[in-house]
């Protein structure tokens, strides 16, 4: 079975950028070890790092934060870092050529309930002339990323990653430690009937997607004449992840909970890096009102309408927001 390292090469990624990824990997696999711990992890802490003994009374998104960022920081490929944990960058090496933004451990929520978790990157390279302590660096479209995916921290520990050459997705071997290709170049059904949405939120909902959703709702007595089933893990990550393997519509629109928030989602830790795996696997990624990956960021914590999945699906989606133009 094909290792990261060769498809990487497959994919022409280049030798740095290889570096840097097997790096972040390595924080990864330690985050993967410590979820395992579950509830010990607090108590038990680990062998596997000597920076983060002494914290182990921490949350586990806490936990996953330091390490992600003890690791890049030491790796010298980074110039700063964008994490869903931090207030504002971290600046790494003055030299580095990439900027790195992550959210730590998507879903944490699960954290307390044993369920799926895992954690969400995206890799750009660094402008030459930023400082590594400016934010505005960060502020490029999604469209230049140079790689993005995810870890899965489920029953097995899995990758998702995009070079821009096809997703693949891996599996952990925990036996020897690396990532064996096991789905290579994955094609996300262009149709579906399975969606995920918090329905809990509908009442907050623009015209839209009440009536999109609605239609679903109304199954095979309805317009779309079929009947649809409905998903919702609660992590980004594991919902992403489903869709990925068997498609479907993945949805957390605008809502008018709090006006001011353009979604809930985070456009550089959560938005852009799904989005990428999704256009890399045949499907579609937007707000209702365009591209996910051509939206200029204002700050590094943006939030946006997310609705990514099975390109017909998606589509379908969009002309309940071009009808109401
Ligand atoms: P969480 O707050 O648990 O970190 O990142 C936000 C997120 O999880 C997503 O992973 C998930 O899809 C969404 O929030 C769930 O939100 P609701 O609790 O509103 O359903």
């Amino acid at each position: 079975m094909k290792r990261l390292n060769s498809q990487l090469q497959k994919d022409g990624a280049p030798l740095e950028l290889i570096l840097l990824i097997r790096t972040l990997l390595a924080g990864c696999k330690e985050i993967s070890f410590r979820v395992s711990q579950g509830a010990l992890a607090g108590v038990l802490g680990s062998t596997l790092s000597e920076n983060v003994q002494g914290e182990t009374q921490k949350k586990l998104d806490v936990i996953s934060n330091q390490i992600l960022k003890d690791t890049l920081k030491e790796s010298g490929y980074v110039k700063a870092i964008s994490s869903e944990e931090e207030d504002t960058v971290v600046p790494c090496n003055p030299n580095g050529n990439y900027l790195v933004s992550f959210d730590p451990l998507d879903g944490s929520s699960n954290t307390e309930i044993n369920s799926l978790i895992g954690t969400i990157f995206s890799i750009a390279h660094a402008p030459q002339w930023m400082d590594a302590d400016d934010p505005s660096a960060f502020l490029q479209p999604g469209t230049q990323m140079v790689a993005a995916g995810y870890v899965l921290y489920g029953p097995s520990t899995m990758l998702a990653m995009t070079t821009g050459k096809g997703t693949h997705i891996y599996t952990l071997d925990k036996t020897h430690g690396g990532f064996l290709l096991t789905h290579p170049n994955i094609q996300v059904p262009a149709q579906t009937s399975e969606f995920a949405i918090n329905a809990s939120n509908q009442r907050h909902w623009e015209a839209p997607m009440k009536a999109y959703v609605g239609d679903l709702l109304a199954g095979a007595d309805g317009p779309r004449e079929k009947n649809f089933n409905m998903r919702w893990v609660a992590a980004m990550v594991g919902d992403i992840h489903r869709v990925l393997c068997r498609g479907g519509i993945f949805m957390y629109p605008y809502d008018n909970r709090n006006p001011s928030k353009a979604g809930k989602l985070r456009l550089l830790y959560e938005a852009n890096p799904m989005a990428f795996l999704m256009e890399q696997a045949g499907g579609l990624a937007n707000t209702g009102h365009g591209r996910i990956m051509e939206v200029m960021p204002t700050e590094i914590h943006q939030r946006v309408p997310v609705l990514l999945g099975s390109k017909e699906e998606v589509e379908t989606c969009l002309t309940y927001y071009a009808d109401a133009k």
